[in-house]
């Protein structure tokens, strides 16, 4: 454990409010953890609260430091908690990720504020594949999990592609608590819909429970594609549904770019979508191997250099 979990209460007998403003758009859900509030207990107003869509644009690409300057309540390993309540969630962001650095400065501009304003307690991991053998983000996906859920008992995981940015922040990055949540859904690539409805990429939440219970993602696909249709497969096998926001709220908004070297288009994914329901059981968290070759905790994220082997 890197932090304790919660700053001291100025007055341990005094319950702190609860977080957020309970507005319709931001649900009235109580977090899974805490009792009921008493009726008594104000709801918690964000200084900074949520405002719906947002204006994302990537003309200018910010610099870490002056992301740091307008996030300083952030705290090292990109860590935050609300100060004055409870926080809805305390999320895990896990971002799989190679030479896409320009991307990671648009979504650390963007994410930390939205992630506060939607007064969460949060930690942001990149997860670095190290070397240049083939990417495979569900490998990174699964590792960013084991070693983030060592840190913190996290409510929710967030996964997610260090090129999408949310263009909403009633988006709220909090799980569903009976089943895996889809998140990115009307991305401006797709025009704003989703390409096919077992669509699973780009950004989704697990609770800790959901995300074992399909046995992670798989580990055994190497290069782009196919990964997050075996995921969608998981959800099913594992007896849980795919939960989604509204389609007005899950907008995303990609940073363009041209294929990765190191990521071509797997030419076995077919073969391994057939074998899905075969494998799920046995490729998954159960069988994840890798070595962690630094772990640094840097002003606005926890970066995990990772070994994950390579395309046999
Ligand atoms: N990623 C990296 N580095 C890589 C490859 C992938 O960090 O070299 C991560 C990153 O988080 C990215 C995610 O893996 O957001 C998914 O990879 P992707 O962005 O390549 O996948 P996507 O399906 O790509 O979004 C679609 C467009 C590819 C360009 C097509 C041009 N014709």
């Amino acid at each position: 454990r890197l932090l304790p979990r919660r700053a001291a209460r100025p007055d341990p007998a005094q319950p702190l409010p609860y977080c957020p403003e309970r507005s319709p758009f931001l649900g009235t859900h109580t977090p899974p953890w805490l009792p009921s509030p008493p009726p008594h207990v104000s709801p918690c107003l964000s200084p900074h609260p949520a405002v719906g869509p947002l204006t994302v644009s990537f003309s200018r690409v910010p610099t870490l430091e002056q992301i740091q300057a307008k996030n300083p309540a952030v705290e090292e390993g990109g860590r935050y908690q609300p100060s004055t309540c409870e926080p809805r969630s305390r999320t895990a962001i896990i971002i799989p990720h190679r030479n896409r650095e320009t991307h990671l400065g648009h979504l650390l501009y963007y994410l930390h504020p939205f992630l506060q304003r939607q007064q969460l307690q949060y930690g942001i991991y990149v997860v670095h594949q190290a070397g240049n053998s083939t990417f495979n983000r569900a490998k990174l996906l699964n590792v960013g999990v084991k070693e983030a859920l060592k840190d913190e008992e996290w409510d929710c995981l967030f996964l997610h592609d260090v090129d999408l940015i949310p263009e909403n922040d009633h988006n709220l990055y909090t799980c569903d608590p009976w089943n895996p949540k889809h998140v990115s859904i009307a991305m401006n690539k797709f025009g704003y819909s989703l390409p096919y409805p077992q669509y699973f990429g780009g950004v989704s939440a697990l609770t800790p429970d959901q995300y074992m219970k399909m046995n992670g993602f798989p580990n055994e696909y190497w290069g782009w594609g196919g990964e997050d249709d075996d995921i969608a497969t998981r959800v099913r096998l594992a007896g849980m549904k795919i939960a989604r926001p509204p389609i007005s709220i899950g907008h995303y908004k990609m940073v363009k770019h041209k294929s990765d070297k190191g990521n071509e288009e797997n030419p076995h994914r077919f073969d391994l979508l057939i074998r899905t329901q075969r494998m799920w059981t046995q490729d998954g968290m159960n069988s994840l191997t890798y070595t962690l070759l630094a772990k640094h905790l840097h002003p606005l994220y926890t970066n995990l250099t990772v070994d994950i082997g390579t395309d046999p």
